[in-house]
């Protein structure tokens, strides 16, 4: 295990948050549920086949004036939390924050001239929090050239238009995260499968790492990647329930884990975790040496859902009595 990951071993407990367009459809899309497998509130515009431009119509539903991330950085401290990852791109390929790349950006389709990155990261520098960021760079909805499933099945996209998709858009926009917004703690890539079996090139990923080594030395990469953890490359493992197992001993770990079923905001969501399930996750990870990354999904107004601020509050108390700070 490399050095810089020390405070990651020792950290345990992190705050995913997802937020983005999807929040403000809020699981539903014109009056109807989400359609097909995972129903995650986040996956909105591919399940219901939403246009590119209907979809950013979502953009004009926040509610700026009373949009404040520093409060979602006051709730993970008084969870006992130690560091936050934000959906910064998240598959639908919209930049939450004010991208030269494009604009397909928040700020760009809201019209606001708000950048809840900078705001984030700010609050965090006040707070002693430590930042990370979500980026969906294997799948990206919005590209034409991003993976979107249908083409990858039907072979739509050729390498050399995938390869564009990487230089035009994931480079450029991994360049701005990893310079504009200071220290960043580490980097959450989404994927499960590895390059291998995937359109994405060992190259293309070793291109990705040399920029962040360049740019961040110390930001910690994960495993969805899809490079095997080596510390050269990849930083720690991002490992899904129960799966752990005595290969990743020798590796930094953590799960990301939801308290309700879907990780964007959903008005419909029924599957609420109770406290001591969020408890049960934690302690097991824990006790396996590893950690856990607990999501919360804001509204488009940037409030948390009660059911998650209550638990949090709770295992927060717990923590802050027994835990060892
Ligand atoms: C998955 C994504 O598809 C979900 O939307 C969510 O972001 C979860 C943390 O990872 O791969």
């Amino acid at each position: 295990t490399s050095e810089k990951a020390s405070w990651f071993k020792d950290a345990r407990f992190g705050m995913f948050i997802h937020w983005g367009l999807y929040s403000a459809a809020e699981g539903m899309w014109k009056g109807e549920p989400l359609r097909y497998m995972n129903n995650y509130a986040e996956w909105l515009r591919y399940r219901n086949r939403v246009s590119k431009e209907e979809y950013g119509t979502l953009a004009k539903r926040f509610d700026w004036s009373k949009i404040d991330p520093e409060q979602w950085v006051l709730l993970a401290k008084e969870a006992g939390m130690k560091y936050i990852i934000i959906t910064a791109k998240h598959h639908d390929g919209v930049a939450l924050w004010d991208t030269k790349v494009g604009h397909y950006s928040l700020p760009k389709l809201s019209g606001s001239n708000r950048d809840v990155i900078k705001d984030i990261a700010e609050a965090c520098r006040k707070h002693g929090m430590k930042l990370g960021f979500y980026y969906s760079h294997w799948i990206d909805w919005e590209h034409p050239y991003g993976w979107n499933h249908q083409q990858e099945l039907s072979g739509h996209v050729t390498d050399a238009q995938y390869n564009q998709y990487w230089q035009e858009k994931v480079i450029p926009q991994l360049r701005e995260l990893m310079t504009n917004y200071g220290d960043i703690a580490l980097i959450w890539f989404d994927m499960w499968i590895p390059y291998q079996k995937s359109i994405i090139k060992k190259e293309q990923l070793l291109q990705v790492v040399k920029l962040i080594r360049e740019l961040q030395p110390n930001c910690l990469i994960n495993s969805r990647l899809g490079l095997p953890t080596d510390a050269e490359n990849v930083d720690f493992e991002t490992l899904g329930d129960n799966q752990f197992g005595s290969n990743y001993i020798n590796h930094p770990w953590e799960t990301p884990g939801t308290i309700a079923h879907s990780w964007g905001y959903n008005g419909q969501e029924n599957e609420w975790k109770s406290t001591s399930q969020i408890f049960q996750s934690l302690i097991s990870n824990v006790s396996l040496n590893g950690g856990f990354t607990l999501n919360i999904g804001p509204r488009a107004n940037g409030t948390v859902p009660y059911e998650s601020v209550s638990r949090l509050h709770e295992v927060g108390d717990w923590l802050n009595s027994y835990g060892e700070g």
